[in-house]
């Protein structure tokens, strides 16, 4: 019998078929009955594959006695009960760095497309409008300054990025950094006062649950724009929504939503928001590096090495 892992959610086909080969794999999203294939298999479960949105939660983890190591698909762990790790004395590995340029240039995808209407156009052209009459004018992107919420990997590619199109930029987060060059804020009322971007790009979990609240919301004003590639807990989304229904910002970019897949249905009519269904590290390269990711973590761990990207 080999190594027993138990899978939470699909990871991409050639990333499945190694963890197939390599391991005795029980895939519980698939599993008609999941307390029975729990009852059967959580005696000798040793790994547990899972992303950062289906996470392991205190009675997954708790269920399984054998456990050694959590290997998530995922740079954010924030639905990992990472305590209860830690008192079982449970690995748990994500995959930062492999995905970060592809975050970080959704980032920006989503800025330029709600700032200059790119959806919207795209439906004005397809609708045949055009023919009616003229595109309405947009806001120009560079000359803004953007305000960063988390300065972290992620958020220093996206500085990188926006820096050349003529943004300034400045951050916000729980410590200063030495080695950038940005102005720091460590109050986030005052950062939103003094910004006309604020690009949320911060881990997600208890410690930032809430933190762009609607004191934030309306300091960032209605010349000001939200984009939103971390996580929709990060966001107060029912003070954000009412502020988009009612002109109070200018408009938000928004990869992430507080109860995904379901997205609040104001949103859906408003013209002044881009929308994407949490893409930011979905593309085939990146999608298949971070498979890797948790494949070599587990190799690792299983060999009796130390894994390459633990978390606790
Ligand atoms: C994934 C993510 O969508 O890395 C993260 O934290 O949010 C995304 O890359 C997710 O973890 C897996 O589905």
């Amino acid at each position: 019998m080999g190594i027993e892992i138990l899978q939470t959610t699909p990871l991409p086909p050639a990333v499945e078929e190694i963890l197939q080969r390599d391991y005795q794999v029980h895939r519980l999203w698939q599993a008609p009955d999941r307390g029975a294939l729990l009852g059967e298999v959580a005696g000798r479960v040793r790994g547990l594959v899972t992303s950062g949105s289906v996470g392991a939660d205190r009675s997954l983890i708790e269920a399984l006695p054998k456990l050694e190591i959590i290997s998530s698909f995922g740079v954010g762990y924030d639905p990992i009960d990472i305590d209860c790790a830690k008192e079982r004395g449970v690995i748990v590995t994500n995959t930062p760095d492999v995905l970060t340029d592809d975050v970080a240039d959704i980032a920006m995808v989503l800025l330029l497309s709600v700032m200059r209407r790119i959806p919207q156009g795209d439906q004005f052209v397809r609708q045949g409008l055009w023919a009616r009459g003229k595109f309405p004018l947009t806001d120009k992107m560079g000359g803004k300054v953007m305000g960063i919420v988390g300065l972290g990997r992620i958020g220093q590619a996206i500085a990188r990025r926006a820096e050349p199109f003529g943004i300034e930029i400045r951050y916000f987060g729980p410590r200063r950094k030495d080695s950038v060059p940005y102005r720091y804020y460590d109050n986030l009322v005052a950062m939103a006062k003094d910004v006309d971007i604020l690009m949320i790009a911060c881990p997600g979990g208890k410690e930032t649950a809430g933190i762009v609240n609607a004191a934030v919301i309306e300091a960032l004003g209605p010349k000001g724009y939200i984009v939103n590639i971390a996580r929709g807990s990060v966001v107060d989304e029912p003070a954000m929504v009412k502020a988009l229904v009612e002109k109070k910002i200018a408009g938000a970019g928004l990869d992430v939503f507080a109860n995904e897949p379901h997205v609040p249905q104001e949103l859906l009519t408003l013209d002044n928001v881009a929308l994407a269904p949490h893409v930011g590290s979905a593309t085939h390269e990146t999608r298949r590096a971070m498979g890797e990711l948790v494949l070599k973590n587990l190799a690792a761990h299983f060999a009796g090495q130390p894994v390459l990207t633990r978390v606790v």
